[in-house]
């Protein structure tokens, strides 16, 4: 399918055309910032320069029927206005959606790329979901290299073939979720679309959720490898190859996990997805997976890691992903009142029938959806087919496999008496009895 039809202005270069160069051979759509103070300051300048269209689309008119349902126009333009070395980025990404992902995703939002899979099953690499802050760089797997630094005895450069040696780094295989903590905005745009943050934030249905095998090396190994960690090293930052804009400032993406979670091997380099090298699009060659967590910590086209005393400073860690009580709200407020997401909560969704479907039935109704924890496993999800009066038990048996950190898909022929206006509700309790509150869908 082709982009949707711009709507805006065409863009226009102010001044002389800048020149980022590549950092490295072989990796196309990487410019390090983080390095280069100076070089983010020129970055910035240009940026103060343009008058880029306004935030968020979809705040100021309701969401558009189309396929994809948001452009990112302004993300196209801060990378065109970086010169060559991004200028095709968004190009290349939509090209990469084209050839990695299934004709049927849903595009919530062209560039940065985030796609939702067409709502059924399970998720292979094709329909796994897509959360993009920018474009997807193109790095030559021979030409890899990542570092660790930072709070490590030993700081080193490895390459993919020296991770992929088995003779140095024992191998993982796992099966996990990620999650993005965004699952199911939608709802909270309807409700309150926000203050006019810059992000744009996708407006994500039940779909921000996949599983799938993943096959790499236990973080742990690699910081053993590199000879241990120095007193103080407590966090450990990951940095992947993609420019990452924030008001009018450049950085790459950045975040931390606790080194708590790489002890206990829950963060995995990883290179393959469902037995098969990742696609680009999810980070390829190679990312971070950390069970559990929310998807933002999953670094991808990861070429750095760093060992510190404290999470991140990064804006990604700090200044997003951020939770605020209800109460609280996110307008009118700082930073600090928030606290950064780490582990998921238990949640769960219905993922058929869809809100405002009409059915034809004789008593029962076919209702899926997915329960997932960050802490564990689903145990137990109960749907209600009359707002959350009668609930009914999905059996065992309709329940996936349970599996440490992946979520459980359900089905269930839900008994329904009525016609009309009816009002489905899921509601599920993860091993450590925490429960989720009800979804509601109503058609
Ligand atoms: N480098 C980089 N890593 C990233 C992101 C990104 O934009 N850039 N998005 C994060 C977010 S918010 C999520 S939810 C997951 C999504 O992973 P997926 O696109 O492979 O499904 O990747 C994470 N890792
Ligand atoms: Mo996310």
């Amino acid at each position: 399918m082709a982009p949707a039809e711009p709507n805006h202005a065409p863009f226009k270069v102010q001044g002389e055309e800048p020149y980022f160069a590549e950092e490295l051979e072989g990796w196309n759509g990487y410019i390090e910032w983080e390095k280069y103070p100076e070089k983010k300051k020129q970055a910035a300048e240009i940026l103060s320069r343009y008058d880029f269209p306004v935030p968020p689309e979809f705040q100021l008119e309701p969401l558009p029927k189309t396929n994809p349902i948001l452009e990112g126009v302004r993300w196209k333009y801060y990378h065109y206005a970086m010169g060559p070395t991004l200028k095709n980025v968004p190009e290349i990404s939509w090209k990469y959606v084209q050839k990695e992902k299934s004709p049927d995703m849903i595009h919530v939002l062209e560039f940065p790329y985030n796609g939702e899979p067409p709502r059924t099953e399970i998720t292979p690499n094709e329909d796994f979901f897509v959360r993009n802050h920018g474009g997807i760089p193109e790095i030559d797997a021979e030409k890899f290299v990542f570092d660790v630094g930072g709070l490590v005895n030993d700081p080193k450069k490895i390459t993919l073939k020296e991770l992929q040696d088995e003779s140095i780094f024992p191998r993982m295989s796992k099966t996990a979720s990620l999650q993005c903590s965004g699952t199911r905005r939608i709802e909270q745009i309807h409700e309150y679309p926000g203050d006019g943050d810059e992000l744009i934030n996708a407006p994500w249905a039940e779909g921000a959720i996949g599983t799938a095998r993943w096959t790499g090396v236990s973080l742990k190994k690699v910081i053993k490898y590199c000879g241990g960690l120095k007193d103080g090293g407590k966090h450990v930052e990951f940095y992947g190859a993609d420019t990452y804009f924030k008001k009018g400032n450049v950085y790459n993406y950045a975040v931390s996990v606790p080194y708590r979670k790489v002890k206990i091997h829950e963060v995995m380099l990883a290179w393959e997805m469902n037995g098969k090298p990742l696609p680009r699009i999810h980070g390829y060659p190679l990312r971070v997976v950390v069970f559990g967590f929310i998807g933002a910590r999953s670094c991808k086209w990861l070429y750095k890691i760093n060992v510190i005393g404290q999470p991140s400073l990064a804006p990604v860690q700090m200044k997003e992903y951020i939770y605020y009580s209800p109460q609280i709200g996110k307008h009118n407020n700082t930073y600090s009142n928030g606290f950064s997401i780490q582990t998921m909560p238990v949640s769960s969704a219905i993922m058929t029938p869809l809100n405002h479907d009409q059915i034809i039935h004789d008593g029962k109704i076919k209702l899926t959806g997915w329960a997932y924890s960050g802490s564990g496993w689903p145990e137990r999800v109960e749907v209600s087919g009359d707002g959350g009066n009668i609930w009914y038990e999905v059996p065992f048996d309709k329940l996936s496999k349970k599996v440490y950190y992946s979520w459980r898909v359900w089905e269930y022929d839900l008994p329904v008496d009525a016609e009309g206006w009816l009002e489905f509700c899921v509601r599920c309790w993860d091993n450590a009895l925490n429960a989720s509150s009800p979804r509601r869908i109503a058609l």
